[in-house]
């Protein structure tokens, strides 16, 4: 199995960082956009291909918010090398990175995603103490600022949904949500990933409320879940999220959203339950693949959009 058909421990990934940053100077920048908790760098690859307009769109992409989903990470690692791969030899890829920037952040949740490595394989939250309580961390998809800490979420610091002591207390999520306000009207598009369920989401999932473009991002879920049908024999669910998969404020795909990126989704990617969140190694290339042509398929739609 090649490196990207197998998952990798944060220490790879940072030394995958920044290799792959190295090999591709022309295509590839890294940005420090803050750090963790426990004071690990959060680096984002922004990706560009040849200047098509002035003043260039671009997609947000991130990876491992919570800690335990492995396969989010693995593909955002998968959909770099993808690009680079194929710039200039897919249309698609090569149209992409011509119209737009796009930012990854491989990790959002690096504590994390170590504690699943070293101790506690099903961990979720950020790694922060709380004072009024021993239990650790905090769900940084309920930490952001959007009907914060309402009903789907709990302000109990033992428990997994975990809302945080106030919206953005914790640095993870208040470092993705100051580079997204600094470069909001660049980014017309937002994407969460996130494992299991095979769904493709998008907001409110703060609220029971249709957002405005609901019928317009519910086109674009269910094209996209089409194309995965047809190509891979799979069904994804899509819709928005409230009623497709469950009320959770605080979540980053509805705070970006209302600060006016429009075209907002989390994708839940491989598998429906049977490993969940131990999906193995053998199944990442066709959970990739699916998430990229449903990437591909919605982000090809976005451009002629805007
Ligand atoms: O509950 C979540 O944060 C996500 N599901 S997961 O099983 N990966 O934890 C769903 C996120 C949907 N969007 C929002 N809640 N905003
Ligand atoms: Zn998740």
């Amino acid at each position: 199995a090649s490196y990207y058909e197998r998952y990798h421990s944060l220490e790879d990934i940072y030394y995958w960082i920044n290799k792959t940053a190295q090999e591709h100077p022309d295509m590839v920048k890294v940005i420090l956009i803050g750090s963790s908790y426990e004071k690990r760098p959060l680096y984002v690859l922004k990706l560009s291909g040849r200047q098509e307009r002035a003043e260039k769109r671009a997609i947000w992409i991130d990876c491992g918010i919570h800690a335990r989903e492995w396969i989010s990470p693995a593909f955002c690692l998968w959909f770099v090398q993808y690009s680079l791969n194929f710039y200039n030899l897919n249309n698609d890829i090569t149209e992409m990175l011509n119209s737009m920037d796009i930012y990854v952040l491989p990790v959002m949740n690096p504590d994390g995603y170590k504690y699943t490595w070293t101790t506690n394989r099903m961990w979720r939250k950020n790694r922060s103490l709380s004072k009024e309580s021993n239990c650790v961390g905090t769900d940084l998809n309920r930490n952001f600022d959007a009907n914060w800490c309402t009903k789907g979420a709990s302000n109990r610091p033992c428990d997994e949904i975990y809302c945080g002591q106030f919206p953005e207390s914790e640095p993870e999520a208040e470092a993705v949500a100051n580079f997204l306000r600094s470069h909001k009207d660049s980014v017309k598009l937002y994407l969460s990933i996130h494992s299991y369920g095979q769904m493709l989401l998008f907001p409110y999932s703060c609220s029971n409320e249709e957002v405005p473009n609901h019928a317009e991002l519910f086109e674009l879920v269910q094209e996209a879940a089409m194309k995965i049908r047809r190509h891979y024999r799979n069904n994804y669910k899509y819709g928005a999220s409230a009623k497709t998969i469950y009320l959770a404020p605080g979540g980053s795909d509805d705070w970006a959203y209302n600060l006016g990126i429009h075209y907002s989704f989390t994708f839940e990617l491989e598998d429906r339950g049977r490993y969940g969140f131990l999906l193995p190694p053998s199944f990442i290339s066709k959970a990739c693949n699916e998430a990229l042509l449903a990437l591909k398929s919605i982000a090809l739609r976005v451009i002629q959009k805007t």
